[in-house]
């Protein structure tokens, strides 16, 4: 198969079939170097040099449930955290100042945070906003539909709620007693509620490249502004701990794949998976965010690394901006990515 030929197809609004998708994101050698650049190409002529960057606030790392790939599951036993609203609020006000254009409000579905309709995250979600006036990403695991409203109400702009894989017997397996169309519905509701939705799957946890293709595709065909793919790490304690791992040009690969099925999609260059080191090759697929930035003092934890590079700064927004620049990308400030969430809201609602 023409892998390249693929890839400009595609480059140019054309189609592909499963087959053809399934091929691009296993190609190798000079048919993979195409795909980047094609994956590139169309990135820069949506966006430009212009790359979002996004700030990891992982504030309560307690959760009720129990997914096999997860750290943070409920019955493993590690030391867990939950800042107050008073340190969560000076942080964010720390990435707003260090250049970073999001919050992102992270939390294991943490019984406290959940209590009462959502309550206590509700009113961190409305502080944040008033007081730090940074865009927020929602990533607070499954909600009920009947608090999407009042989510929206408080100010999140965004609700980050990964599928993992839409192959529904492998999603059984992973994410234990939780229910797939319900999980799925996080993007739904979000969206007919006026937010904006992120989606995203795993690579390398058990899925065959046809589950790639197909996650790829549900994905986009929902709908999101934003979509994801990340390399699973095993992690101490748990189920996987001892499962293998899939080399991550995997992740780049699907990643190049969603540039190319959905152009102006936005797309995480995560540091959460290979730190800063992997940051310049998920850019050079195709992503158009750095997300999982996080101070160095700040004593956060990252998913699936969850302390590389904080602690020496290299997660750090100064650090990240850098190397963005020797790379000749242009860091986004604060007001344009409002302005791009707005013009995008503006389409989902219409
Ligand atoms: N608890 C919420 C939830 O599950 O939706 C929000 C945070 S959750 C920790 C964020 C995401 O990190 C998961 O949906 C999964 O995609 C990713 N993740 C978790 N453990 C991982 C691992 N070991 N390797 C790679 N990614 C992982
Ligand atoms: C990241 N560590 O962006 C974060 C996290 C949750 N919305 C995102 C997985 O990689
Ligand atoms: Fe909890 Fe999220 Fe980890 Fe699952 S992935 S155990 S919901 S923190």
């Amino acid at each position: 198969m023409d892998v390249s030929e693929i890839a400009e197809r595609l480059a140019s609004g054309g189609e592909a079939t499963d087959v053809e998708l399934a091929a691009l994101i296993t190609a190798e050698g000079e048919d993979r170097d195409a795909v980047f650049e094609a994956a590139r190409r169309v990135r820069d002529r949506e966006f430009g040099k212009k790359t979002f960057l996004y700030g990891f606030v992982y504030f309560s790392t307690y959760c009720r449930n129990e997914c096999s790939f997860c750290y943070y599951r409920k019955s493993n036993g590690i030391d867990r955290y939950r800042k107050t609203k008073d340190e969560i609020v000076d942080l964010a006000k720390g990435i707003k100042k260090a250049g970073i254009n999001l919050a992102d409000l992270t939390m294991g579905e943490d019984p406290f945070m959940i209590k009462n309709n959502y309550e206590n995250f509700l009113d961190l979600v409305s502080t944040i906003r008033d007081e730090v006036g940074l865009s927020i990403m929602a990533s607070p695991g499954a909600v009920p539909q009947e608090d999407f409203p009042r989510m929206r109400d408080a100010g999140a702009d965004i609700m980050a709620c990964y599928q993992e894989t839409y192959n529904r017997q492998l999603f059984a397996d992973r994410r234990l007693a939780q229910d797939f169309d319900y999980r799925r519905n996080q993007k739904v509701w979000a969206m007919q509620n006026g937010m904006l939705a992120e989606d995203g799957m795993m690579v390398g946890i058990g899925e065959t490249v046809e589950d790639r293709v197909h996650a790829i595709r549900e994905m986009i065909a929902l709908g999101c502004d934003q979509v994801r793919a990340m390399t699973f790490v095993p992690q101490e304690g748990t189920p996987m701990e001892q499962s293998g791992t899939v080399d991550s040009v995997n992740e780049l690969l699907c990643l190049a794949a969603m540039r190319l099925l959905r152009h102006d999609v936005l797309i995480p260059a995560t540091l959460d998976v290979e730190g800063i080191a992997g940051m310049r090759t998920r850019l050079d697929a195709g992503a158009n965010v750095v997300t999982s930035i996080i101070p160095a003092q700040s004593q956060l934890a990252g998913v699936a690394q969850c302390s590389m590079d904080i602690e020496d700064g290299h997660r750090c927004a100064d650090y990240v901006i850098e190397r963005l620049r020797e790379m000749g990308r242009e860091p986004a400030t604060a007001d344009e990515l409002k302005n791009e969430f707005a013009r995008r809201k503006a389409r989902i609602v219409a």
